[in-house]
């Protein structure tokens, strides 16, 4: 990715690990004046850097602002495509409005549309999605497969791989995915995943990966609707997680996992993905749309379809639902 001249000064600033840069040096390798080195420091300043002025010896970087910008992931980045395009917003109403928005305008494949808060974040089937500020990781990234639309919704279990996958890189604690979209810590809902799709009858335009993650609360941050129900990195493992690491290990894994399966199909995913599951074995309610099914879960197909094993042996395949995961008495 090309750096701008405030990223170029940005990593020096970093990379002197709470020494002195020279503002003459500075300008002298980025072949600008002092005085435009001067306005970067001011413009960093006002994102919430802190920048301590030391004479005669140069700039010491004191602080860095607790936020997921361009300028804080970018450092982390190591995909070729996924997060080199980043559009951030201190706060907007959803990530997936304005990247299906961003993406009707032809933004690249990867795009990473990513915000602090988030006024109307939503789940499924238009329900809420509870966003404190700058405590999460609320992104949507824009893929554009040339594969055809019936196999777009994998895409919500190869993120859930993805997802967990970097989860554990960064905490060393293993999320359990309940199919189709949520991940789980000690029973309770860290992540939940919203694919939506912008389709030709035979092609894909693009796809929408919402992530939400809910990294730094504490429980009592979430609306007391769900505070039972939700839980964050931070709750689990007792420790603030780097927001910006993790973004850029979420996007290392999702396009890894995206072109495994553009390539080779769901089966390698399946199972890693079966690994992972809280689900499969497990004895569950699924509520559809217009029915409520109770049964066995007994595996997913290569379409990422939920096999459910009814009570009469009947085997139903179910494309989408809530599931509940039950104690038969
Ligand atoms: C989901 O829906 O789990 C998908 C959530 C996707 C959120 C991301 S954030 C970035 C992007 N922009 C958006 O606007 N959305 C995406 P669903 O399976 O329908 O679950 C929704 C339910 O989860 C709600 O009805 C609550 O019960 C619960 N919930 C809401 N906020 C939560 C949170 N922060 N943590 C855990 N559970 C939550």
């Amino acid at each position: 990715m090309k750096m701008t001249i405030k990223e170029k000064i940005l990593s020096q600033l970093l990379a002197a690990k709470g020494e002195p840069v020279s503002g003459q040096k500075l300008a002298d390798e980025l072949n600008i004046s002092r005085t435009m080195i001067w306005k970067y420091l001011k413009g960093l300043e006002e994102e919430g850097y802190v920048i301590e002025a030391v004479k005669k010896k140069g700039y010491v970087l004191q602080s860095i602002p607790d936020v997921v910008s361009k300028e804080r992931i970018s450092p982390y980045l190591t995909t070729s495509h996924l997060g080199q395009n980043i559009m951030y917003y201190p706060i907007c109403d959803s990530t997936q409005n304005i990247a299906a928005e961003k993406a009707r305008e032809g933004a690249p494949h990867g795009t990473l549309v990513i915000t602090e808060e988030q006024t109307a974040g939503r789940g499924r089937l238009e329900r809420s999605w509870d966003s404190t500020a700058n405590k999460g990781v609320w992104m949507s990234v824009i893929i554009r497969p040339e594969i055809s639309p019936h196999l777009a919704p994998q895409f919500t279990l190869v993120s859930a791989v993805a997802i967990t996958k970097a989860i554990e890189d960064i905490t060393g604690c293993v999320a359990e995915i309940k199919w189709p979209n949520d991940l789980l810590m000690n029973g309770k809902k860290v992540t939940g995943i919203l694919t939506e799709l912008q389709a030709e009858m035979d092609r894909v335009q693009s796809i929408i990966i919402g992530i939400g993650v809910n990294v730094n609360q504490e429980v009592e941050a979430f609306d007391v609707s769900i505070q039972s129900l939700a839980t964050s990195l931070k709750i689990e493992t007792g420790s603030e997680v780097n927001r910006p690491e993790l973004v850029a290990k979420i996007l290392y894994y999702l396009e890894k996992y995206s072109n495994i399966y553009i390539e080779s199909g769901f089966e390698p995913i399946k199972l890693l993905w079966e690994s992972y599951s809280c689900t499969i074995g497990k004895r569950i309610r699924a509520s559809l749309l217009k029915e409520t099914l109770e049964g066995v879960a007994i595996g997913i197909t290569n379409e990422g379809v939920l096999q459910l094993q009814l009570d009469d042996g009947e085997i139903r395949g179910i494309y989408s639902a809530d599931i509940h995961l039950v104690n038969k008495s």
